[in-house]
């Protein structure tokens, strides 16, 4: 018999409201995989950026704080999930951005089971990448890129939020609370709606 295809699980929020943290999380209690969007599009541009006209392109839309072209997105995601072939569950991280994307991953990719939307004020989202800045420092986290992070998310969350609440797939969680709280609450929708 063929074996079920794994749970998708999709983390959306706005830039530092803990996409990475709390998928990190939820990859190691459930036994997932852990795909991070934005890491995957960093890599991808670091690595091609002086060779390739396209990446080129990309690498500097995405140090501006713009979105990477969609087919461009869905096809790197789609590679990295041919690669876990043995995976009962994936979580991905940071994605889709906006509805046109949510479209896409259902008509290329599966239907998520679940999604989760970490709601944050905006003064914690900005503090928290300030914060996170000093200490790593990724090439999109300058001022002027998270102004347009912000702006973007801002632009794109309420639609797309709403497209998952009309598919009844998404719950909204507190994410100003710490990191301990935000995790009990997603493990225990985890388990309920997974399990
Ligand atoms: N922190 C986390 N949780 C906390 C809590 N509860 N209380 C206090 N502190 C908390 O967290 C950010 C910081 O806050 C960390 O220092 C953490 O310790 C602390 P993190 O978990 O890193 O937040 P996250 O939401 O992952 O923030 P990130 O900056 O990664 O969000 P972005 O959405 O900006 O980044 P992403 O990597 O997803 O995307 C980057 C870029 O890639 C986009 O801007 C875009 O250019 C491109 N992209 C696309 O084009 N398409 C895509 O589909 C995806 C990405
Ligand atoms: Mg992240």
């Amino acid at each position: 018999p063929s074996r079920p295809r794994p749970k998708v699980i999709l983390i959306i929020g706005g830039p530092g409201s803990g996409k990475g943290t709390q998928s990190l999380k939820i990859a190691e209690r459930y036994g997932f995989e852990y795909v991070s969007v934005g890491e995957l599009l960093r890599k991808k541009m670091i690595h091609n950026a002086t060779s390739n006209r396209k990446w080129s392109l990309i690498a500097r839309i995405i140090t501006n704080g713009e979105l990477a072209p969609q087919e461009t997105t869905i096809t790197e995601i789609k590679q990295k999930i041919m690669k876990l072939p043995d995976a009962s569950g994936i979580v991905i991280d940071g994605f889709p951005r906006d509805v046109a994307q949510a479209l896409s991953f259902e008509d290329q990719i599966c239907t998520p089971d679940l999604v989760v939307f970490l709601s944050c004020s905006n003064q914690n989202l900005k503090e928290r990448l300030e914060k996170r800045a000093e200490q790593q420092g990724r090439p999109d986290d300058n001022p002027k890129a998270t102004e347009r992070r912000l702006a973007n998310f801002k632009q794109n969350a309420v639609p797309l939020v709403k497209y998952f609440q009309e598919k009844g797939l998404i719950v909204t969680l507190d994410a100003d609370r710490d990191e301990e709280e935000v995790f009990s609450d997603i493990s225990m929708m985890v388990d309920n709606k997974l399990y």
